[in-house]
């Protein structure tokens, strides 16, 4: 696949999701990297660059071309082999790293309970379940997750595993929020304070959780962990078209139409982050980033050397 192609996959959200988008930037490299003969830097800059600028806010994305270009060796046939060792340890991580969510997410599904889900998340998913066939008896209510109904998605992938499922509209959340036992929901990125940044809405469902008491759980592998928000830097929301919200008739008004895909959830509301190294309080996110991430508050050059690599 061209590189161009790839990018309009993930900008027409064909390809869609953190953990997809990451794993499919990931093979994307690989695969381009494997038809390079010549001028292999330059050449695999640019095509990193072209992938970085899809999709804004996801930082599993950069996490993932970051993680495939830093690759090493003198001659072509050496870069390349260690980009492509690159992007299969990237790749397996993703895979990895969801199944063990799955089984640490899971431990904190009573019994006979009922979970709510937004959107679409791999990583929500992998909790939900791995608790249904480890014999829990449970419930799902997911929301349609306007305007892109991603919720059609998760109550589809659901049901054909056999999991009880009730399809909600977004505003409905308060309505049944004192029927459900606990949140869980997917991330796009963790932010080094410990804010969630995921599909639009899910702040709202953290504010009615908060209120009646219901425990708000993440899941979330390492890689949706920005260290860009540990040098100062902001997650850009993405602004999608209109065009996604309303119909034709309807964006002939002289009206604005906004369209965020995104909103922040301030890490007050989370009760807890499900990642594959362990069940962390949102606070632990600057760790995640100097461990596992391997950035420190003393790596801005090297920061803004990536960043660079890539124009
Ligand atoms: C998807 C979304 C998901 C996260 C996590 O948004 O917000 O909750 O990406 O998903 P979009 P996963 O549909 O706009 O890409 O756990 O699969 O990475």
């Amino acid at each position: 696949m061209e590189i161009e192609e790839a990018a309009e996959k993930i900008r027409s959200m064909e390809v869609r999701g953190a953990a997809n988008i990451a794993k499919f930037a990931a093979s994307t490299l690989k695969e381009f990297a494997l038809k390079v003969d010549s001028d292999f830097d330059k050449k695999m800059r640019k095509a990193a660059s072209i992938l970085l600028n899809t999709r804004p806010t996801a930082v599993s994305l950069f996490n993932a071309v970051n993680y495939v270009m830093n690759y090493d060796g003198e001659t072509v046939e050496e870069k390349r082999n260690n980009l492509v060792k690159r992007a299969d340890e990237f790749i397996e991580w993703v895979d990895t790293a969801r199944n063990r969510i799955g089984e640490i997410g899971a431990k904190r599904i009573k019994d006979g309970s009922t979970i709510l889900t937004h959107c679409n998340s791999s990583a929500a998913l992998s909790v939900i379940k791995t608790a249904f066939k480890q014999g829990k008896k449970i419930e799902v209510f997911a929301t349609e997750s306007r305007p892109r109904m991603q919720g059609y998605l998760t109550v589809k992938e659901l049901s054909k595993e056999g999991i009880p499922t009730t399809l909600i509209v977004d505003s409905a959340v308060r309505y049944f929020i004192n029927e459900v036992d606990c949140v869980v929901v997917g991330a796009d990125t963790i932010t080094v304070n410990g804010a969630l940044i995921n599909k639009i809405g899910t702040s709202q469902i953290a504010l009615a959780a908060k209120e009646a008491r219901v425990p708000f759980m993440v899941a979330a592998e390492t890689y949706k962990f920005s260290p860009k928000t540990l040098f100062g830097e902001l997650v850009v929301i993405e602004e999608r078209d209109p065009s996604e919200v309303a119909p034709e008739d309807v964006l002939k008004l002289p009206i604005k139409i906004r369209n965020p895909a995104f909103d922040v959830t301030p890490r007050d509301y989370i009760d807890l982050i499900i990642t594959e190294i362990g069940a962390i309080p949102p606070e632990m996110a600057y760790l995640v980033i100097k461990e596992r991430l391997g950035y420190t508050i003393f790596d801005t050059e090297e920061l803004k050397l990536s960043a660079k690599h890539f124009d």
